[in-house]
């Protein structure tokens, strides 16, 4: 948008004005950054409004994107950068003696998500308003968004994440678009003439009251939505007989019972917890989100028949995939139509996304809980499962009864969510092109035989402006002025790059951006942690949540056999070394919070032996979000991808590292495969057991961990020093991660990759040596990241799934 200076200001101070009514001088930082907010709030406005305008009278196809979390962080810098203003307001505030840095540190994350899938789902909405598709986010509006993780003695502690505190000033509520969703009661069954007709009675009511949030576009004029539905009280859920009684406290309860329904999230990554609040949630904003979309849609005026031509939903995991049986719902009981008809608008409207092959991931509800919690819901999946059991007899000829059982959405008395999803959908995606392969050749082998065509892939994709522009401000000017501004909007330019992988002038300024980077993170760990570290150090860094799968026990195993190396020759000539961790536990995951608490304790006794001359440092970051990932991931050297192979659907991380210059340590897994396949096999650094050697195991059971551990003496004393009193903790402290690599055979294979793990490290350090080759992996990495954009990922998503064909809004501000 075109905005001058003395314009902004003008406008800044009566925003000042209008929202705080004091004077400028005697505002806040809180209240100058709200001022901010409602100001630009005012600029996307009409930009919002002319969106969905043309939207509605050019007919667009929408699609809405239906996500338990949505992990968007902060929006200030965002939406600065996406209108162009960014430079205007910095200097117009600058002016007026207001620094932006300090406004966008008042701003709180807004951390609605738990990692991967959240972040991914955050990304999707700024690619496809960047990339002018009609898209919108439908979600829950929890009251306390992921825990805050603090450390304290070395284990991590959790506090509630009460983010909405201050109010949060990118969002509107919408009272007036609030929906009913019912829970409980019976169904009820009548003729209406020659037609069954069912009714929910005796129900209970709660209201859904949607928050909307402008999610801007990058220079293109689009504005989508993101709404997130909150459950609030109705009128009459307020007990006034018992209130007049002077029953005060008891007149709420009804109330506090209606709002505990959006009040949190749940905190597990790729775990399944089976709380029939969860269920709740589930049906929650999935019905009332569905509802809206009906609204909408009927404001079109096309027949229903032609539903699916204009609305397209996407469900992110199966955790809204209650939206198969509720579209049904409300086509058959609301609009009348027959089974047939509603079946093929339903499954062309819906299309979904697998995200785990972790078994424990996979959601199943009891069917008694699910009956008497959504009874009408309930009874149309028993029709879909009935029939769906039939077409393997008679369409699939299957006879074989236990496939069939194991196959069917209904089997032993429990819902699987997953395959509810696959039948009642038109498309399933895995989100690496390995993870897909193994969905259709293990996990769902069964359903891809039967719908080849129905499973795609879609490499997942990250905010590249964000992990560039606004993260690492220094590295985008610099490549802008070798390659020009391009790579914003169309990031497989940074290509371009590759030209220069060989001109010093280029590493060299490179390094030094990276340099900078890593000053101003030592920087931010000395004043919050008071550990110093050094600069010219290796930054190797492992940020993700902490899973036994994900493997930071190897991580920090290795750093205690390096401790041992320099322990025994302190003159050992390596690199030296700082190992930075970050990321939270789910707080019921034992052995994980365990991991912290070695990495802490490891930590400590590292950071204060002065014998090993500083040359390795270990540090533990607390409350892993995006705000800190965006000031950890410019400052990194390397980038740990070391799952398990087969185990990380795709990974994101090692997208946003890879792009900032870090080198990838990884294992075949994932999207690290398609990274490698990017770089080549030169500008990765690779360990570990393949895939099918993973699963080899697995079948044949033939590895054996313990035999392993006593016949190599490099991983005997590594292990033996957790539970042998040489870390300065209990001895039994860590004995239940010495249990779960021995006694129960190491499930994710950390002493098997032990020492190619160690191999690639020493490989890292060599490298590193040698700067010019160093800066030529790097270069390598930045320029060809831009395929990883979410950009394009959505633009796929849009033209083979959601059969939405891109059309750039022509408007002006
Ligand atoms: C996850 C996977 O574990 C990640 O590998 C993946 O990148 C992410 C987004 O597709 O989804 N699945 C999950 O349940 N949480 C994740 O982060």
């Amino acid at each position: 948008m075109k905005l001058s200076v003395s314009e902004f200001k003008e406008d800044y101070i009566a925003a000042i004005k209008g929202t705080s009514a004091r004077q400028i001088e005697d505002t806040t930082p809180l209240e100058r950054y709200n001022a901010l907010g409602e100001l630009m709030k005012d600029y996307i406005g009409n930009l919002w409004a002319n969106t969905n305008k043309t939207y509605r009278e050019e007919h667009s196809k929408q699609v809405y994107y239906f996500s338990m979390e949505f992990l968007t962080g902060k929006f200030l810098e965002n939406n600065l950068t996406n209108l162009s203003i960014y430079d205007v307001v910095e200097q117009g505030l600058k002016e007026l003696g207001i620094s932006l840095d300090v406004l966008a540190e008042v701003e709180v994350d807004q951390g609605l998500g738990n990692g991967g899938l959240g972040r991914l789902a955050a990304c999707f909405m700024d690619a496809m308003s960047s990339t002018s598709i009609p898209g919108h986010g439908c979600g829950i509006r929890y009251k306390n968004g992921l825990f805050e993780q603090r450390i304290i003695d070395g284990y991590q502690v959790e506090f509630p994440d009460r983010w909405l505190v201050n109010n949060n000033v990118w969002e509107y509520k919408r009272p007036n678009k609030a929906v009913i969703v019912k829970f409980n009661g019976r169904v009820d069954t009548y003729m209406d003439g020659d037609t069954l007709k069912f009714a929910h009675v005796d129900y209970d009511a709660v209201r859904a009251v949607p928050y909307d949030t402008p999610i801007l576009g990058f220079e293109n004029n689009t504005v989508n939505t993101l709404r997130l539905w909150s459950a609030e009280e109705i009128d009459d859920i307020f007990d006034f007989e018992n209130f007049s009684r002077g029953n005060y406290l008891s007149a709420f309860e009804k109330k506090h019972s209606v709002e505990i329904i959006t009040q949190i999230l749940y905190p597990n990554d790729a775990y399944e917890e089976g709380k029939l609040l969860r269920l709740k949630q589930e049906y929650f904003f999935v019905s009332a989100g569905i509802q809206s979309i009906f609204t909408t849609f009927k404001k079109m005026g096309v027949p229903i028949e032609q539903f699916s031509e204009h609305i397209a939903m996407h469900i992110n995991d199966t955790h809204p995939a209650l939206a198969v049986p509720e579209l049904m719902r409300i086509l058959l009981d609301e609009e009348g139509l027959d089974w047939d008809m509603a079946w093929k608008i339903t499954t062309s409207c819906i299309s979904y996304t697998n995200h785990t092959i972790m078994s424990e991931a996979l959601e199943k509800w009891p069917h008694f809980m699910m009956r008497d919690l959504l009874p009408r819901i309930t009874m149309i999946i028993d029709e879909i499962n009935r029939r769906f059991i039939e077409s393997l007899k008679y369409v699939y000829l299957y006879t074989d009864e236990e496939k069939i059982h194991n196959m069917a959405i209904i089997k032993d008395g429990m819902v699987k969510m997953a395959h509810l999803a696959i039948v009642g959908s038109h498309s399933v995606n895995g989100v690496a092109k390995l993870h897909t392969e193994i969905l259709k050749t293990k996990e769902l082998k069964d359903f891809y035989n039967i719908y080849p065509t129905k499973f795609n892939n879609k490499t997942n994709g990250i905010m590249h402006r964000h992990w560039l522009l606004n993260a690492n401000p220094d590295l985008t000017d610099y490549v802008e002025g070798l390659i020009g501004d391009g790579f914003k909007k169309n990031p497989i330019v940074l290509r371009d790059l590759l030209k220069y992988r060989d001109d010093k002038v280029v590493q060299n300024a490179l390094f030094d951006i990276k340099h900078k980077n890593k000053e101003n993170l030592a920087k931010f760990i000395y004043e919050k942690q008071g550990v110093k570290i050094d600069p010219y150090s290796i930054f190797d860094m492992q940020a993700k949540r902490i899973h036994e799968y994900k493997r930071q026990h190897l991580n920090i195993l290795h750093v205690l056999s390096l401790y041992n190396k320099l322990k025994a020759n302190p003159n050992l000539d390596i690199p030296p070394r700082t190992f930075i961790f970050a990321g939270k536990s789910a707080p019921s995951y034992y052995v994980a919070k365990q991991i912290i608490k070695l990495i802490t304790t490891v930590a400590d006794m590292i950071n204060n032996d002065t014998s090993i001359k500083n040359k390795l440092k270990v540090v533990f970051l607390p409350n892993y979000g995006v705000s800190l990932a965006s000031k950890m991931i410019p400052a990194a050297d390397v980038s740990e991808q070391i799952s398990t192979a087969s185990k990380e659907a795709s990974g994101t991380g090692n997208m946003k590292f890879m792009m900032n210059g870090a080198i990838t340590l990884a294992t075949l897994d994932g999207a690290n495969i398609e990274i490698m396949n990017e770089v080549g096999e030169n500008n990765i650094v690779l360990f570990g057991l393949k895939d099918q050697e993973v699963f080899k195991y697995y079948q044949d059971g033939s590895y054996n961990a313990y035999e392993l551990y006593n016949t190599t003496p490099a991983i005997k004393q590594v292990v033996d020093q957790l539970v042998n009193g040489f870390l300065p903790a209990a001895k039994e402290e860590f004995a239940p991660i010495v249990d779960r690599l021995l006694r129960f055979n190491d499930e994710f294979f950390v002493l098997k990759d032990f020492e190619s793990y160690c191999d690639a490290q020493e490989r890292i350090g060599l490298y590193y040596r040698d700067k010019p080759h160093w800066m030529k992996m790097s270069l390598t990495n930045i320029a060809c990241s831009g395929v990883f954009s979410a950009d394009y990922t959505i633009e796929k998503y849009a033209s083979s799934i959601w059969n939405i064909n891109r059309k750039p809004l022509d408007f002006k501000l």
